[in-house]
């Protein structure tokens, strides 16, 4: 499908690129030696794909205004899309695919762990960055690419008709372990969605997939400099954003670690994302929305353990895995992480409170 970009050269090279977990995504190498991303969005998960592309022109021309506007020091780039030679930002193939392109950023990389507090203040800047960005896009210009996304109490609606359908009789102690887990903690899901409903929390515009491999760093410096897979760029409240920033990048054993049970949460990255992030969003971030903060870092860990558990009593259809058990696998870890962030509540609460 390279060929229906407009790349304005040839083609070298082909090949699959990253890790995600939903779409298709190849590296294309041109004749000059040029780098593209190009992806095939999964259509099971974002029903309406041409939403994303409308919602990114939005961004894109908000954020171009916005940092010429500020002639800021420092900027956050975000990557350019490639259109097709029809001149649509998209294409679709015979089988009904729907694909787009988008430029590579160069000498940029992403990282599998956070090491040091240097690299936790970057990504907290990216993020911070993004929402000071972003804040004030009126909601209502975006689509909602993907309902329900985050929307941790219909997620909770869904586990229970997956559990409650007949297993087999031989079900494993992790899985009784995640079944009871998850129905000790039925309260935990409706604390955003709640908040929001009566109006303590605000909708703004959100990235909704911060995760450590998605901030791109200079390869020389080391420094944040972009956020990329917009594909969730949509109506939503931030705090899902900090919640799944902490997760992702305040947790060094990662999504797949050979035990489960290594994942925790670093309260010193957590600190240095949080400290960068707040310094960012000064300018707007409420009262209202800090005290909210404890309930995302706490939330967004048990809501993605849900989904991956979920996925698992469904046979697999939503998240790629490799091998039967993985979503299982990916839950417990999840799992882990909630119960790291409850034993540290009282840390994490104050910690909050003194930045
Ligand atoms: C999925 O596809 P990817 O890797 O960008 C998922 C996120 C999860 C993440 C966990 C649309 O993101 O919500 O946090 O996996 N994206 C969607 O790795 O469901
Ligand atoms: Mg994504």
């Amino acid at each position: 499908m390279a060929g229906v970009f407009d790349l304005g050269d040839g083609i070298r090279d082909v090949r699959a690129h990253g890790q995600g977990l939903i779409n298709d995504t190849f590296l294309v190498i041109t004749d000059s030696g040029r780098n593209v991303i190009l992806q095939r969005i999964n259509r099971h998960v974002f029903p309406e794909p041409a939403r994303i592309m409308a919602n990114l022109r939005v961004l894109a021309e908000h954020v171009r205004k916005r940092q010429a506007g500020e002639g800021c020091a420092r900027e956050l780039r975000l990557p350019g899309i490639i259109p097709a030679r029809d001149g649509k930002d998209f294409a679709i193939d015979p089988q009904g695919g729907f694909w787009r392109a988008m430029h590579f950023l160069d000498n940029t990389i992403t990282l599998t762990a956070i090491t040091g507090k240097a690299q936790a203040e970057e990504t907290g800047f990216a993020l911070g960055r993004f929402h000071a960005l972003t804040h004030d896009i009126d909601p209502a210009r975006m689509h909602e690419t993907l309902p329900g996304f985050h929307n941790a109490p219909a997620y909770f609606a869904r586990f229970l008709r997956a559990s409650a359908r007949p297993r087999a009789p031989a079900a494993s102690r992790d899985l009784l372990y995640c079944l009871d887990f998850v129905e000790t903690r039925r309260g935990l899901t409706r604390v955003l969605e709640t908040a929001r409903r009566e109006g303590r929390l605000r909708t703004r515009v959100i990235h909704g997939d911060t995760k450590l491999n998605n901030f791109l760093f200079d390869a020389d410096t080391g420094r944040a400099i972009s956020l990329i897979d917009l594909d969730t760029v949509q109506p939503g409240l931030i705090h899902y954003d900090i919640g799944d920033c902490l997760r992702s990048c305040a947790n060094p054993a990662g999504e797949c670690p050979g035990d489960p049970a290594s994942a925790r949460l670093d309260l010193d990255i957590g600190e240095a994302i949080l400290d960068r992030y707040f310094a960012e969003t000064r300018g707007f971030l409420t009262r209202g929305d800090r005290d909210y903060i404890y309930d995302a870092i706490h939330l967004i860990p048990f809501e993605l353990g849900l989904r991956f558990f979920t996925d698992h009593l469904e046979g697999d259809h939503y998240f790629k895995t490799d091998r039967p058990g993985q979503n299982l696998h990916r839950a417990m870890t999840q799992f882990a992480l909630t119960l790291s962030v409850e034993k540290h509540e009282g840390k994490i609460r104050s910690l909050i409170g003194k930045l």
